[in-house]
Formats: C-alpha cells, sequence, structure tokens
C-alpha cells in the first residue's frame, strides 16, 4: 500500500441520505480540491481554503464544464486532522450517484480509492492514536448497545493505552536497571531481588487487573449467545417471549411445539444478547423433531452460555441429566420455570450424574415464571455477573480485546517466570529475557512495536472510508 497517495472515499453509509461526504487525505487533497470547486466569492486555488472553516461552492467537471453538485467543503489542515495529512471532507447531495461522481473526479485529479480502513490506518502509522484506539473506533462504529458503544469511547479517548503504558514504562525502566547492573558491574549496583520483586508484583497486579476485563471486552463487542435449552413443554419459548416483551415463538402445551432454532437479538443492562429458543431435546422417532434437536445441539456448540430450563413441576429427571451431558463444558444457569404452578420457591434438588464433576455445577439456579416474570430480573442479573468477572460492574471502562487480551496474558506468563527465577536465586542476567518478552507483549498492545501482517488484520475489518 502507497501511504504516499492521496486517497479518496464515500465516508457516509450506501445508499440515499440528507447528505453523502466524499473524504480525501493526503498531500494532495487541496490541489485535488482546488481542480474541481467553484465558489462565487473571491480568491482561488489552495490558500482559499483554510483549516476547519467550511466553505460553500460547487463542484464542477472540468472536461465538460458541467456542475456536479452545490455542496459545502471542509478542510482539516496538517497535522490538525484525523489522519495527520491535510483531510477535506466534501458534503454532497445524499445521492450516491453524485457522490460517486465527485469521487471519479478525485480519482481524475490523482487520487486513488482509499482501502478499507486506510483513513484510521494512517491515523496509527502517523501516531495520533495507538492500536488500541484505532481498534476502539471500529468497536464504536460498530457497537450495539449504549454500554458498548460507552465502553469503545474509553478506550478511543485512550484509557486503555494509558494503563498499559504505566507498567510498560515501569518495566522498562526496571529492564533499564538490570541491563545496566550486568553491562557495567562496577558502576552500577545490582538491584536487590525484593525491589524487582516489587515492581514485579505491581505490574502483575494490574495486568491481571487488565485480563479480567477481556471477558466483558468480548461480550460487549461481539454479543453474548444465550442459549435456551430444555426438555420438551418446559417453557423455552415463553421464556423467549417474555424476554423479548413480544409473542414472537410459537407457545402450545404440545411437547415438541419448537422445531427450528429461533434467534433475537435484544440486551440486558446494555450487554448486547443473542437469544436462541430451540426445540427441546427428548428420544423421538419424529424425523423432523430429530433435525431440530440436532439443531439444538449445534446451537449449544455455539453458544456463550446456556439457560437451562426445567419444569419446577417435575424436578430434575433423567431428561435434564442428558441436556446437562449435551451442554458439555459450557457455563449454564438453570432456571426452574412455571414457580407460579408451585406452591414453594424452593428450587428442586439436582443430582448431577457421576461423570460430572463440580465445575459442571449451575453458576446458578433460579425459580422463575416465564409467565408471570418473577425471577426474570434475577436471571438477568446472573447473566450480568457471568459477564463482567467477578460481579463488578466495569461499564464506562476501558476492556481488553481478544487479541490485546492474548498479549496480556503472555506478559503476565513472562512476568511469572521473572518471579520464578528470582525465587530460584538465580543471577539476574537470567531476568533480562523475561522482563524483555514481557515489554514486547506490552508494546504490541499498543502498537508501538508492531508486524506488518498485525497492522494488517487489524484494519481488515474496517469500512471502507473510515
Ligand atoms: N403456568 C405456567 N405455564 C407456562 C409457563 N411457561 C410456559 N408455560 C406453558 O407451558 C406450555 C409450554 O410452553 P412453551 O413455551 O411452548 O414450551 P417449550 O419449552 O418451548 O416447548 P417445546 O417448544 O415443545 O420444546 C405452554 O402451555 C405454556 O403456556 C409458566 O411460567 N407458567
Ligand atoms: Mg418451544
Amino acid at each position: 500500500m502507497d501511504f504516499d497517495q492521496t486517497i479518496v472515499a464515500i465516508s457516509t453509509a450506501p445508499g440515499v441520505g440528507a447528505i453523502a461526504v466524499v473524504r480525501l487525505s493526503g498531500a494532495n487533497a487541496l490541489p485535488i480540491l482546488s481542480a474541481i470547486f467553484r465558489h462565487l466569492g473571491s480568491g482561488s486555488g489552495a490558500a482559499y481554503f483554510k483549516s476547519h472553516q467550511a466553505k460553500h461552492g460547487f463542484i464542477f467537471d472540468s472536461r465538460d464544464q458541467q456542475t456536479v453538485d452545490e455542496v459545502v467543503v471542509t478542510p482539516f489542515l496538517s497535522p490538525h486532522s484525523y489522519t495527520g495529512e491535510d483531510v477535506i471532507e466534501i458534503s454532497c447531495h445524499g445521492n450516491p450517484l453524485i457522490a460517486r461522481k465527485v469521487v471519479g473526479l478525485c480519482l481524475a485529479q490523482g487520487a486513488r480509492l482509499a482501502q478499507a480502513g486506510e483513513f484510521t490506518r494512517r491515523a496509527f502509522l502517523n501516531g495520533k492514536i495507538d492500536l488500541t484506539q484505532a481498534e476502539a473506533v471500529l468497536d464504536l462504529i460498530q457497537a450495539k448497545t449504549e454500554l458498548s458503544s460507552q465502553a469503545a469511547l474509553s478506550v478511543l479517548k485512550g484509557d486503555l493505552g494509558r494503563q498499559v503504558e504505566i507498567v510498560r514504562e515501569d518495566l522498562k525502566q526496571l529492564l533499564t536497571a538490570v541491563v545496566a547492573s550486568i553491562d557495567f558491574p562496577d558502576e552500577v549496583d545490582q538491584l536487590a531481588n525484593e525491589e524487582v520483586e516489587v515492581i514485579v508484583d505491581k505490574s502483575l497486579r494490574k495486568l491481571k487487573e487488565l485480563a479480567k476485563t477481556a471477558n466483558a471486552g468480548k461480550y460487549l463487542r461481539e454479543g453474548l449467545r444465550l442459549a435456551i435449552v430444555g426438555r420438551p413443554n418446559a417453557g423455552k419459548s415463553s421464556l423467549l417471549n417474555c424476554l423479548l416483551k413480544v409473542e414472537r415463538a410459537i407457545v402450545t402445551d404440545i411437547p415438541g411445539t419448537t422445531r427450528d432454532s429461533l434467534e433475537e437479538q435484544l440486551e440486558f443492562n446494555g450487554i448486547p444478547i443473542v437469544l436462541v429458543d430451540t426445540a427441546g431435546i427428548r428420544n423421538t422417532d419424529d424425523h423432523v423433531e430429530k433435525l431440530g434437536i440436532d439443531r439444538t445441539k449445534q446451537v449449544l456448540q455455539d453458544s456463550h452460555l446456556v439457560l437451562l430450563v426445567g419444569d419446577i413441576i417435575c424436578g430434575w429427571q433423567e431428561e435434564e441429566k442428558e441436556i446437562l451431558h449435551a451442554i458439555k463444558n459450557k457455563n449454564w444457569i438453570l432456571l426452574w420455570n412455571k414457580c407460579d404452578l408451585a406452591s414453594t420457591s424452593k428450587t428442586p434438588d439436582i443430582a448431577l450424574g457421576e461423570e460430572q464433576n463440580k465445575d459442571k455445577k449451575p453458576l446458578a439456579q433460579l425459580a422463575i415464571s416465564a409467565k408471570t416474570g418473577a425471577g426474570i430480573e434475577q436471571l438477568i442479573a446472573a447473566v450480568e455477573k457471568e459477564v463482567f468477572a467477578e460481579g463488578k460492574v466495569q461499564e464506562k471502562a476501558a476492556s481488553l480485546n481478544t487479541r490485546q487480551a492474548a498479549l496480556c496474558e503472555k506478559a503476565i506468563e513472562a512476568l511469572q517466570l521473572v518471579k520464578k527465577t528470582l525465587g530460584y536465586g538465580m543471577p539476574h542476567d537470567c531476568l533480562a529475557t523475561d522482563l524483555k518478552t514481557a515489554l514486547d507483549n506490552l508494546s504490541e498492545i499498543a502498537g508501538t512495536t508492531v508486524s506488518e501482517e498485525v497492522i494488517t488484520s487489524v484494519f481488515a475489518n474496517f469500512c471502507i472510508g473510515k
């Protein structure tokens, strides 16, 4: 990719709208604009445009002297722009044909079409933002709920980058001191093991705190896939309808009503949820129902969390044991539905079966009623608790994405090795490699040192024009 060239793209969504914005970025943005822009007042050429000052005028095609559109252009001159280069935003009327024509004129003047995410990539390469902020731009565009967008905004403001930078700075100083004492033993005293340990422990504490946000980060970005499973007639479809507050799924008292899985999106206090109602699991000779049960098993595999719905009157039976077997290693919440019919709100006893160890225990067991709505608030709270580690609501807080979390884990591992080395009483030369590994991984989070391959994969998901 040639970053010296001036790029152009339509930055607004495809389709008809009130306005469409065509964006140019690069050293030739102003000369290109000057060649296709006319206005009624005095002044001309690149000097006519001032940074951050909108100008009214017309885009014209010099080949036939035809006016293409009446526009407002806003220059953001380097370095005070999104990309750090000269950026021009041309707001034209929101007809895709017009916007495409304007882009065509820019191309004819020597611009090239921007690749997906290239404006943001240039902002990163020009040091306007770090890699966590670039990723947050994408998260913000794609945020499904208010809470997701607040979390993305927090990273965009640099909160995550700053937290990582504090740890990186401490470790950099530590590594410098360790290496100095190895290289110049006569001039620089070796740090006491306790001093090293204090810094390593502090860094580990901070990184572990950050690592805990990865769970919330993942679900706030991608949404939590929540599978509703259980025996036929337990009230799974009724629960879906109750949570959606609309009669979406067919509900009858005939066991085996739901054949195909049904997926709906909603949010639990700002957490984006993909809720999937499934066919009840049981032994059956019905061919169609069997196919439905196969789908249920697929839904289970793809889910992040499972709601196992039982019937409070029937209690825990062989059916539930078998369903639990199909849930495999997924986290699950046990819901005892139809509590409006029960004389007590006490949840039935459960026997998990011998092959299941205690890790298979439900995260929570609740008595609910899909009919009256009893217990639904507690259900939402239990899901929230699973998303926000240890029940700590870290809303609005910067959270790690999958790429960053993997690097954070590697940094933690390296620091744990440093502690081990110290514990064995090994010489300080042995600390340097692991300290450097920790530092390298932290540098990669913010993109201070990062490979071309990683940058390409980060920007691969962006849309053109951003
Ligand atoms: N009293 C009471 N009845 C309920 C409740 N939830 C569901 N039902 C009834 O139980 C029956 C089965 O409900 P469904 O929601 O269709 O059950 P399901 O689990 O989706 O059943 P399948 O699709 O056959 O697997 C219906 O007659 C519902 O009205 C509840 O909380 N209380
Ligand atoms: Mg159903």
